[in-house]
């Protein structure tokens, strides 16, 4: 089934009632939801693309973005979503790599992503910006407002959803309408979605979390969105007593905890703060709870596989606990497997492994990447480390205990190291980096780069460097700090000892 039909099907009878409502009075309802997201369908169909065509996008959070996503799945074609952050050599190589036939991009963008569609042969070139303009609008104004929504398998593609991988290539997970169908049927059922619920959708729309997690969850339960284009404390405390759901990463809560106004006043009407992407900390979960009253319910995901794993939103089900990430959602089965791929027994730390419907398709174009990721027996190595039980807590609860991968986790987005010391030993003067995470009170962890110069190399300075690095990748990318030391510490085997720099640099200041 087309994942568009599914989540019609929660839509409310009353179609007059609202949707979604932004802070500054902009309001939608369902029914032209319906027909809004029909005319760009018709739109896109009417520019006779290929059978799979990709329909690409980097936009600025608005309701019409999340329109194109819809329209794009329902004209049955595949939704590409890149962040917002990324600079022109990084779109350059998603555009390269997925070959959309289509682009959409703010007017802003416009000079600089026009000539990388063109290289990449994207026939067509949108804009639309965050204030309900842009000739993507234009041209979808004339088009009809009923729309067939198109047949789909459960193995069709709907979207791609760029990753980061630890060669330092990204990598584009296939997800189905079958993927991203479970998973929202799951996720509506285990967190107890309701007409009544109101999200307040505060996460950006480029990723797993905030354009399928949370709106499939409102959309298929027909509960209201309040639409925040970006993250802010003051709306954020304005509209949470009129709202029923909050999802975020731990920076979000961390912020919230950091605000004096924030407390049990502000979440009276509150069912469900739900945490994910990056490991929430016991302190932040207790102190939530000491606050607010409120219990934290934290989950575990992929991009290659929406969600996982999830504490219980109904205490018939089990406790939330602190620390874990609860259980397997139903359909989707966990295993963690020790160095002889032997299961592990309660309180023993092995790989984590999943299976079920929500698992992606591969990775796009990348066959060989894609079948290294899986056992031969069909199951997802996830690259995270975890355990059963353990110190008290009910065998069936998983705890993430840490990563195989070399990834560096920063308020909630992955970056791989290697993908930054590629682009910083190209940097004039260097001789070679190595780039790693640190604790950071906001962001949970920090990228840190510690280089060295090549000899007489007087130019290589933190400042020159990261102003360099600006231009080249994606803000939170970029270094908090840069070391600048003679040589890095290596092991017998000539491998950078990335262990001792992280003790050296986490209690270094400067
Ligand atoms: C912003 N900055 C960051 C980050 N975000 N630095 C490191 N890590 C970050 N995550 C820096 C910018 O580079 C900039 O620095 C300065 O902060 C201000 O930028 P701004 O965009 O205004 O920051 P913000 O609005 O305060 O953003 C912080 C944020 C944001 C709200 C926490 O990072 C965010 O929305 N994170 C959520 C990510 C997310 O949705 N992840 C889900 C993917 P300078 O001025 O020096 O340039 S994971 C997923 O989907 C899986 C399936 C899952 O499990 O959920
Ligand atoms: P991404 O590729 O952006 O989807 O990030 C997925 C990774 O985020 C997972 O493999 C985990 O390492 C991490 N992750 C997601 N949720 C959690 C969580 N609740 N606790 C710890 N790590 C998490």
């Amino acid at each position: 089934m087309n994942l568009y039909s599914l989540l019609a099907t929660g839509f409310p009878t009353d179609r007059t009632t609202l949707c979604l409502e932004t802070p500054e009075g902009w309001s939608l309802t369902w029914e032209e939801l319906d027909a809004r997201t029909a005319q760009m369908a018709h739109l896109l169909r009417s520019l006779h693309l290929p059978e799979g065509a990709r329909v690409a996008s980097q936009l600025e959070k608005s309701p019409e973005s999340l329109m194109l996503y819809l329209a794009t799945i329902r004209a049955g074609y595949v939704f590409l979503p890149l962040n917002t952050a990324y600079r022109e050599e990084e779109i350059r190589y998603f555009l390269g790599n997925a070959e959309p036939s289509v682009m959409v991009c703010t007017k802003e963008n416009l000079s600089w992503i026009e000539p990388l569609a063109k290289e990449a042969k994207t026939l067509h070139v949108f804009t639309l910006e965050d204030n309900h303009t842009g000739s993507l609008l234009n041209a979808a104004a004339t088009q009809r407002v009923d729309f067939a929504t198109r047949e789909r398998a459960n193995d069709d593609l709907a979207a791609i959803i760029y990753t980061s991988g630890t060669t330092g290539r990204s990598k584009g997970a296939m997800l189905t309408h079958g993927n991203l169908g479970s998973n929202a049927r799951v996720l509506h059922g285990f967190w107890g979605w309701a007409p009544d619920d109101v999200l307040l959708h505060i996460l950006p729309i480029f990723h797993v979390h905030g354009l399928f997690v949370a709106s499939h969850g409102a959309l298929l339960a027909g509960a209201k969105m309040i639409w925040l284009p970006k993250f802010d404390i003051d709306q954020i405390l304005l509209d949470l007593p009129r709202s029923t759901v909050l999802m975020g990463v731990p920076t979000h809560y961390v912020r919230l905890l950091a605000n004096a106004r924030f407390g049990k006043a502000t979440c009276r009407n509150m069912r469900l703060f739900i945490s994910g992407s990056a490991p929430l900390l016991t302190e932040t979960f207790q102190e939530f709870q000491n606050r607010t009253g409120h219990t934290i319910l934290e989950r575990y995901g992929m991009s290659e596989t929406a969600m996982l794993v999830s504490n219980p939103s109904s205490p018939t089900l089990g406790p939330r606990i602190g620390g874990t990430v609860g259980v397997p959602l139903p359909e989707t089965s966990v295993r963690i497997l020790d160095e002889n791929h032997k299961e592990c027994g309660p309180g023993e730390i092995g790989q984590i492994q999943v299976r079920g419907p929500n698992i992606f398709a591969g990775y796009w174009r990348m066959p060989q990447k894609t079948q290294e990721e899986f056992t031969a027996d069909g199951w997802f190595k996830t690259g995270d480390l975890g355990r059963w039980g353990g110190d008290g807590i009910p065998d069936s609860y998983l705890t993430i205990v840490g990563r195989s991968k070399d990834l560096i986790i920063s308020g909630g987005y992955n970056v791989y190291p290697k993908e930054i010391e590629g682009v910083i030993d190209e940097l004039p003067g260097v001789k070679e980096s190595a780039v790693i995470g640190i604790p950071h009170p906001d962001f949970g962890e920090a990228v840190i780069a510690v280089v060295v110069p090549k000899a007489n190399a007087d130019e290589v300075s933190p400042e020159n460097l990261r102003e360099i690095l600006k231009h080249k990748i994606a803000n939170y990318k970029v270094p908090k700090r840069i070391h600048i030391v003679s040589e890095l510490p290596r092991n017998a085997m000539s491998k950078v000892q990335k262990n001792l720099l992280r003790q050296r640099l986490e209690t270094s200041t400067s």
